[in-house]
């Protein structure tokens, strides 16, 4: 397997409530490495960026307001595989479904408040890593 690198975010209810550093020992307890990390606010537009192929559909003003809510914890994980073993980590989208011990179950409370977001495949990471993340500054 490959070495890659997928962006991530803690998302502002999973800041909110104090759970950032349960997540970041989750991330070094499964052996992926943190390339950048900050902590950031999320405006409406820079939050359209991101989510462009969700603008439109019927969630996704619920999605904006979460997101720009509060303060969320960006990063760029790298490691063997690391697209698909940090979404499994985190489980499925919505922590009903997601099984016990993942971060959604564990810190999610519905679909659309879910603790964390994580890169779907290759092409999806290296947009959204290059949307928030320097390759001169940030990645170390
Ligand atoms: P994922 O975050 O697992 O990649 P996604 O890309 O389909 O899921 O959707 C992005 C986010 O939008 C998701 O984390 C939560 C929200 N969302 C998706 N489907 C939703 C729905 N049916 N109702 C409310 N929020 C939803
Ligand atoms: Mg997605």
């Amino acid at each position: 397997m490959a070495v890659e690198r997928t962006f991530a975010i803690i998302k502002p209810d999973a800041v909110k409530a104090g759970h950032s550093g349960e997540i970041l020992s989750a991330i070094h307890a499964a052996g992926l490495a943190i390339r950048a990390m900050r902590l950031v606010r999320l405006t409406p537009r820079i939050c359209q960026g991101f989510y462009h192929e969700h603008v439109g559909k019927g969630f996704y003003p619920e999605l904006e307001a979460f997101m720009t809510e509060g303060p969320v914890v960006i990063l760029c994980l790298e490691g063997e595989g690391a697209i698909l073993r940090w979404r499994d980590l985190m489980g499925p989208t919505d922590p009903a479904k997601a099984p016990e011990g993942s971060l959604r179950k564990r810190f999610g409370t519905h679909i659309g408040r879910n603790a964390t977001h994580g890169s779907d495949r290759a092409e999806s990471a290296a947009f959204e890593v290059g949307y928030f993340f320097s390759q001169a500054f940030d990645l170390v």
